[in-house]
């Protein structure tokens, strides 16, 4: 059973729905006017709290949180794909320095093409390449740094593997995303990064010595020097490689001395993204996506997309409760963060973790084995997370054949775990706070996937699933959160004809866009 339609349950009534659409689960009132003052283009993406809320107003809050289209968009992705690429790749260090030489940089048989092949085979529907590490060192050729691929001998100092990166992702289906390094060890060896100036306006684009540029987008914001070095560079970016669809910003400093700070303008640099590439989430240091809080691949039993919040330094969004608390936004986590909360937001978890030890290519590492990039996968994309798994290009600038053939391995092996939706099709009876389906003969079944029509916010917090057996409902499996995904795994195979799943706790009325069944073939 999958969304494409809305049905409508009212209390107490029993419907037959065709496949394909996303069925009401209980019946509490419907969603009222959304409460405080969320940002006019994105209403209900976050809803201020205040310590005089009392646990059951935090609730009904939590409740009327809504993702905005382009988090729902990006939770569909499911698995995307992170590409750490720079000077470390040459040196076999994982964070760098800054003062290494730019002809290190030597990927003598880049293929990019070979990249968005085997990601393409793997199920990756987005990509991340680290355009800037926090060396300093650009992977395009940057009119603001010295520290770029155009510093190389590689290709005549003419390389561009920002270009080829995007080029070739398009050109395979595949979505771009940007990690740009807000930690820059290159511009604090320039006297650029952590100077001590305060923020004043800039204007971004700001004019260079012969600059090719003309009627583009300009911007005045404030910022730091640093800051505007940042915004020009994602300036650069933004409007002469798009559409990107994901910038990932790291929250590091780097390793400057501790006498030594750079105040990032997180506010600044949002605004400039938010008019060059409206449709690009900001992650993790940012509104759209959170850290899940290891770099394991691996979200929480329970995981939460409405968390709360606390606004920090020039806008930042951060945790109220600490990153890797280990409930995030059940009712407990509410109540523990309020003295901090000033929102309760919809801010979904990214899984981040490396096919290898490091998130750089080494030749002593070896890529993680296909049942460990399993149990990844259903700890991430099957516990309401999207995955951004790292694969490291060698020193040739190939993902190394080993990768590759893991990557596949993998897809097949998640095609093989979740075949068949033996339940598409099928009859599908929905009554408060239950669907059932009826598959017409008795099937096995040892994977069950469930998911949220997230467009009416997330809202299961316990249900379980029950098979018909010799006309007893009997419980095959029971959690707490659903959201944009569940997938549940059954230790054995159970036979049954009718299956239903019967929501237990939510928060308001939850709607069911994914109820399957698969039996696996492993
Ligand atoms: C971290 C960085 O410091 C690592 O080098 C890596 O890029 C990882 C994805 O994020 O915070």
């Amino acid at each position: 059973m999958a969304v494409s339609r809305r049905l409508f349950v009212t209390a107490a009534a029993t419907l037959v729905a065709s496949s394909g659409t996303s069925l009401a689960l209980a019946s509490s009132a419907p969603a009222a006017a959304p409460v405080g003052s969320a940002a006019a283009d994105e209403p209900w993406y976050r809803i201020p709290v205040s310590p005089d809320d009392t646990p059951e107003e935090l609730v009904r809050k939590a409740s009327r949180v809504r993702p905005t289209e382009r988090q729902i968009a990006w939770q569909a992705l499911e698995r995307t794909a992170f590409l750490h690429f720079g000077v470390n790749t040459f040196t076999g260090l994982e964070w760098g320095t800054g003062d290494e030489d730019p002809d290190v940089f030597q990927p003598a048989g880049l293929d990019t093409d070979q990249w968005a092949r085997a990601l393409r085979d793997g199920g990756f529907k987005l990509a991340i390449l680290t355009v800037k590490h926090h060396d300093g060192f650009v992977l395009y050729p940057s009119r603001y740094s010295d520290h770029t691929v155009a510093s190389s001998s590689w290709r005549g100092g003419q390389g561009d593997v920002l270009r080829s990166f995007a080029d070739s992702m398009r050109r395979h289906g595949i979505k771009v995303g940007v990690y740009v390094s807000p930690a820059d060890e290159n511009q604090y060896l320039h006297g650029v990064y952590a100077n001590g100036s305060a923020r004043s306006e800039h204007a971004i684009p700001t004019p260079v010595a012969g600059d090719d540029r003309t009627g583009g987008p300009a911007f005045r914001l404030p910022a730091t020097d640093y800051g505007a070095h940042m915004l020009n560079q994602l300036y650069e970016v933004l409007t002469e490689y798009g559409p990107v669809d994901e910038v990932w910003f790291d929250g590091a400093q780097g390793r400057i001395p501790p006498d030594k700070v750079e105040k990032y303008d997180w506010d600044s640099w949002y605004t400039l993204i938010r008019s060059l590439a409206p449709d690009a989430t900001v992650a993790v240091s940012g509104p759209d996506v959170r850290w899940v809080g290891n770099e394991g691949g691996l979200a929480r039993e329970n995981e939460w997309s409405v968390v709360p919040v606390q606004d920090k330094d020039n806008g930042r969004t951060d945790f109220a409760l600490s990153y890797d608390a280990p409930d995030m936004g059940g009712r407990n986590a509410l109540v523990a963060a309020q003295p901090v909360a000033d929102h309760l937001q919809w801010w979904p978890a990214e899984a981040d973790v490396s096919i290898r030890d490091g998130w750089f290519y080494h030749a002593d590492q070896q890529p993680k084995s296909v049942q460990q990039l399993t149990d990844i996968y259903f700890g991430s994309v099957g516990r309401n997370a999207v995955l951004l798994l790292n694969v490291p290009p060698d020193q040739e600038g190939r993902l190394p054949a080993a990768d590759v053939t893991r990557l596949r391995e993998f897809r097949e092996r998640i095609d093989r775990e979740l075949p068949e939706d033996l339940a598409r099709g099928a009859r599908v009876k929905a009554s408060p706070g239950t669907v059932t389906v009826d598959l017409g003969r008795a099937r096995e079944v040892d994977r069950i996937r469930l998911a949220e029509d997230i467009r009416h916010g997330q809202q299961v917090e316990g249900f379980v699933v029950e098979a018909d057996l010799a006309g007893t409902w009997t419980r095959v499996a029971e959690a707490g959160t659903i959201g944009a995904g569940r997938i549940l795994l059954l230790a054995a195979p159970v036979r049954a004809r009718r299956w239903r799943v019967r929501v237990t706790r939510s928060r308001r009325t939850a709607h069911l866009a994914r109820f399957e069944l698969y039996r696996s073939r492993t």
